[in-house]
């Protein structure tokens, strides 16, 4: 491992995790100290390695004190920090929906205005079109570089430049408008990261990552090479775009089939390549877990197809994302009730879509056992002690029962665990140029089980064979003619054909 992307460490009163920040220079008390971050990165870099931290601005903390200096009056000198805006008729100000369901307006009775919060309504957006707003985040972003930190992943980065706050058009059957035209990727966004590069970015050594999804345009732009916005941005093509996307959002009983899911990932790497980075990733804290969601997590196959698809990653150009657990292959944990889940997303949805009675709750469960986001959020499984090592006090969420057989004790000291394959992945990735730089060239884009694509670069020809499905799947790509067999889950090979989830990838020299 290279680098560290550490989630949202600092004070917060955890409405949304940790995304709903009320003081960006202090650390949560459950994670301890500013002392214990020193000596966190301080050992982070004794060891060779790099830490980025999340950057959360478009939106703080309703406990921040810019927010309750905000509410206090509409003269407050805070108050243009937060986008505040009348009523119109008695409701909120536009009809856009939040990403959390609901309104993202909150009536506030104090001054009798609304205020926008395109999350949770303990999550109140900053605006970034005070300069003042500006200044204090960059005067933050400052404090931790002089720190010694490495970089930041900036959260919702796409959505800080607001242009225009007209009603959205209303999707048959949803409840609200769609307002992201008007606040999503905007030429205002851009034009505030430049301003970031020139104040904060340019003047430290830093990766910056943009979490800013939309099309491979937008992260051409966020992230081209000329180095005057990010280095490189997450899309959500292929993890949130291929939902159902109904008036129910993300739930659905959708899965994610792979000539999507390979249509997306291809696309990226082609139209990005020679103009920008990419960032390479099935799993991260807002999604599920990717065995359980893209690959299979019966005890028969979990190890298997959580090896190809690391395998699919880490052979992509493109910088890979490993999601804690993951090289676990740590699984989904089908929670049964509501009750079991942490998230306020989960608990937004609840209230908007079987409250109203508009959705049957055995149908919304389903879902959620399928992708909320706390099933990737259960406890890290660290052994086969209580709670799998976690704490020897209580869980804030329950412990995957799989731990038992999934835990990384187990696994560091079991040669042949998906572990110890990311590790021989990781390892390959440091030693052949080929990975990290050669061109990218889709394969066999048509194959209904095979996901294949073949990489280039000074003579060396790497062929990367994935069967995607619990049956044999016959491929005349796996042949020793192609080369070498650099990695795979299998120890044998059948010519002509891949083994339910194989991963192989052949190298040839010349
Ligand atoms: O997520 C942004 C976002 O769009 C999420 O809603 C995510 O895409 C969705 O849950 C997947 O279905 C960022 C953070 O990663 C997330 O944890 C925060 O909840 C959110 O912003 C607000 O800060």
């Amino acid at each position: 491992m290279d680098v560290i992307w550490v989630s949202p460490i600092y004070a917060s009163p955890n409405d949304d995790n940790g995304y709903d920040i009320s003081d960006y220079q202090a650390i949560m008390a459950e994670f301890g100290t500013m002392e214990d971050f020193d000596r966190m990165l301080e050992g982070i870099h004794a060891r060779g390695m790099k830490l980025v931290m999340d950057l959360v601005a478009n939106h703080t903390s309703d406990e921040h004190r810019w927010f309750v200096e905000s509410r206090k009056s509409v003269d407050n000198p805070y108050r243009d920090f937060y986008i505040w805006k009348d009523g119109v008729d008695g409701k909120a100000p536009n009809n856009w929906g939040g990403c959390f369901s609901g309104s993202a307006w909150e009536y506030d009775a104090t001054t009798g205005q609304y205020y926008m919060h395109l999350f949770s309504k303990r999550q109140p957006d900053l605006n970034w079109a005070n300069p003042k707003v500006r200044d204090e985040i960059f005067k933050m972003m400052t404090w931790w570089c002089d720190k010694g930190i490495d970089g930041f992943r900036m959260d919702v980065i796409g959505m800080i430049g607001k242009e225009s706050f007209e009603d959205g058009k209303v999707a048959p059957g949803a409840l609200y408008g769609d307002g992201s035209p008007f606040y999503q990727h905007t030429e205002t966004t851009h034009r505030y990261l430049r301003e970031m590069r020139e104040k904060v970015l340019d003047k430290y050594d830093l990766i910056t990552i943009g979490e800013a999804g939309g099309g491979t345009g937008d992260a051409i732009r966020y992230s081209s090479l000329d180095g005057r916005e990010l280095n490189m941005t997450f899309g959500f093509e292929h993890t949130d775009g291929i939902n159902e996307h109904t008036e129910l959002g993300k739930w659905s009983d959708k899965g994610a089939p792979l000539d999507e899911v390979r249509e997306i990932m291809n696309r990226w790497e082609l139209d990005l390549q020679g103009k920008a980075w990419n960032t390479v990733y099935l799993s991260n804290h807002d999604q599920p877990r990717q065995v359980s969601r893209f690959g299979n997590d019966a005890p028969l196959w979990r190890e298997k197809s959580a090896k190809m698809l690391g395998t699919l990653l880490h052979m992509m150009r493109g910088t890979p994302f490993v999601y804690q657990g993951e090289e676990l292959g740590m699984t989904n944990i089908y929670f049964k009730s509501i009750e079991e889940y942490k998230d306020v997303e989960v608990f937004n949805a609840w209230r908007q879509w079987i409250d109203s009675g508009l959705v049957d709750p055995t149908d919304m469960l389903r879902w959620y056992a399928k992708i909320a986001r706390d099933n990737a959020r259960t406890p890290m499984q660290w052994n086969t002690e209580k709670h799998a090592g976690f704490t020897t006090g209580t869980p804030w969420i329950r412990v995957n029962p799989n731990y038992l057989e999934v835990n990384a004790e187990t696994e560091v000291n079991d040669p042949d665990s998906v572990f110890n394959y990311y590790k021989k992945l990781i390892e390959l990735r440091h030693t052949h140029d080929v990975i990290v730089y050669g061109d990218f060239e889709p394969l066999l884009t048509d194959d209904p089980s095979v996901y294949a694509y073949r990489r280039t670069l000074d003579g060396e020809t790497l062929t990367i064979l994935l069967n995607w499905t619990d049956r044999t799947a016959p491929c005349a790509l796996a042949d020793d003619s192609l080369g070498e067999t650099l990695i795979s889950n299998y120890d044998a090979h059948k010519p002509g054909s891949l083994y339910p989830y194989e991963a192989r990838v052949l190298l040839k020299r010349g």
